[in-house]
């Protein structure tokens, strides 16, 4: 397929950058492939893929555990994508970044562990209308254990959080209200993975810290986006997975204020997350490790650490600013579709646009999509309680990635106005 967007910039080629991704040449259901379900997963440039198996090839063995060669060239390179992630989201120490196997395991240890540490009965959690399911079951679950409420940041009709409830010191409303006696944890997403929405994290954090919340940050859907400060925002947890970054799946990261961390409890226990073990009592091991409990996904970590430097080297900025011409132009032509309405209309966001279509279902939509090769998701997302806000029951999703073309958005419209006319 010809690619008919210009370069952003002198730093960006989407000619270049789709020739180091394999699977853009593959056929579906012989017609060129157009991906447009990067918010689920990216696709993956040859060279993390070629660095998780040289890892496969070359050095595999266990890490921390050997004084062979193996094990320490091992060693060596998971904790050199450590220092690659530190850099990248600004951590101030290295043993502030642990791995995990995603976002979704990266709000477990963070519900688990700050549940134990510091919710008991009466007190609440704040998180927001827009979660994703993995930013709001954990922390149901923990409000469960320990006594705690669940309380949510509403979401306007352009798909924005709904701050004035919360602003209101007379605020009548208190299942908005954030409250320095009652709130112990703001958990909230960076993007919204539904929506695009950008959320504007840093000034909510920014009230939170001034009444004592622990902030967690949810930023899934906004490593591949945006240039992530860790410091800069203030949040004292923030999580994302590597395989929504372009790289492998299976990988993620929870990075942690230290001295939080410090006083969190472990969320797993077993073999190296520990000094000492006798039968009567076991020691931690140190940050990091004292969070990664067993064998770790090694070429996943290497190959997660390559992502990132193949995205430093093309600029977030660069590839964010062609996702956003992307964006205009899909918003723009999509409108002129009959019956066809957007969910998620914020000013900011990134590549992601959520919609529906009077009197055509989503799934059948989704179907047809992809008898003409463009994959996008349909359904929920995995974010129910924003389908029951929006009075849907699921959306058709595109979401764009560096490599996505203003062409690859006009095939998809053209196909959805064709889907339409049969589906009618
Ligand atoms: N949080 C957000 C905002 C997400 O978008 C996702 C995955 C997760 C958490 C969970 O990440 P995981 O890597 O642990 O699965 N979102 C999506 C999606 O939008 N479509 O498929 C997965």
């Amino acid at each position: 397929m010809s690619t008919k967007a210009a370069p952003v910039t002198n730093a960006f080629s989407v000619e270049e950058i789709r020739a180091q991704f394999p699977i853009l040449k593959e056929l579906i259901h012989g017609k060129p492939l157009v991906y447009f379900d990067n918010a689920a997963t990216s696709q993956k440039p040859r060279r993390v893929i070629k660095a998780e198996s040289a890892y496969y090839a070359t050095i595999n063995a266990n890490v921390h555990r050997g004084v062979h060669t193996l094990s320490t060239k091992a060693t060596e390179a998971q904790e050199a994508a450590r220092e690659i992630i530190r850099r990248h989201i600004n951590a101030k120490h290295v043993h502030e970044v642990i791995f995990t196997s995603g976002t979704t395991a990266s709000m477990n240890l963070a519900a688990f562990s700050l549940g134990q540490l510091l919710l008991k009965k009466g007190d609440e959690v704040l998180i927001s209308g827009m979660e994703h399911h993995a930013n709001i079951v954990p922390w149901q679950m923990a409000c469960e254990r320990h006594g705690a409420k669940l309380k949510v940041i509403p979401v306007t009709d352009s798909g924005e959080w709904d701050l004035k409830p919360q602003r209101r010191s007379d605020a009548t409303d208190s299942a908005t209200s954030f409250s320095a006696e009652r709130t112990r944890i703001l958990a909230i997403s960076h993007v919204s993975n539904t929506l695009g929405t950008i959320n504007p994290v840093k000034k909510l954090i920014a009230e939170a810290k001034k009444l004592g919340i622990i902030t967690v940050v949810d930023g899934a859907q906004a490593i591949a986006h945006l240039d992530i400060d860790v410091q800069d925002l203030g949040c004292d947890l923030y999580a994302f997975s590597g395989h929504k970054a372009y790289g492998p799946t299976g990988t993620g990261v929870l990075y942690g204020r230290e001295e939080l961390l410090e006083r969190m409890p472990p969320w797993q226990g077993g073999g190296e997350m520990i000094d000492t073990v006798t039968f009567e009592k076991t020691t931690y091991a140190k940050l990091p490790f004292k969070f990664e409990a067993g064998t770790p996904h090694i070429a996943g970590i290497i190959g997660l650490g390559e992502a990132i430097r193949w995205m430093e080297d093309y600029d977030k900025a660069s590839m964010a600013a062609h996702e956003h011409i992307l964006l205009e132009h899909a918003t723009k032509e999509l409108l002129t579709v009959d019956g066809l309405r957007i969910i998620g209309t914020a000013k900011n966001k990134v590549g992601v646009i959520s919609f529906v279509i009077e009197g055509v279902h989503h799934y059948d939509l989704g179907t047809l999509l992809d008898q003409q090769g463009i994959a996008v998701r349909t359904g929920h997302h995995c974010t129910q309680p924003l389908m029951e806000r929006f009075s849907v029951s699921g959306t058709t999703r595109a979401s764009f990635a560096c490599f996505n073309t203003v062409e690859e958005v006009e095939v998809m419209v053209g196909a959805t106005r064709k889907a339409v006319k049969m589906l009618r």
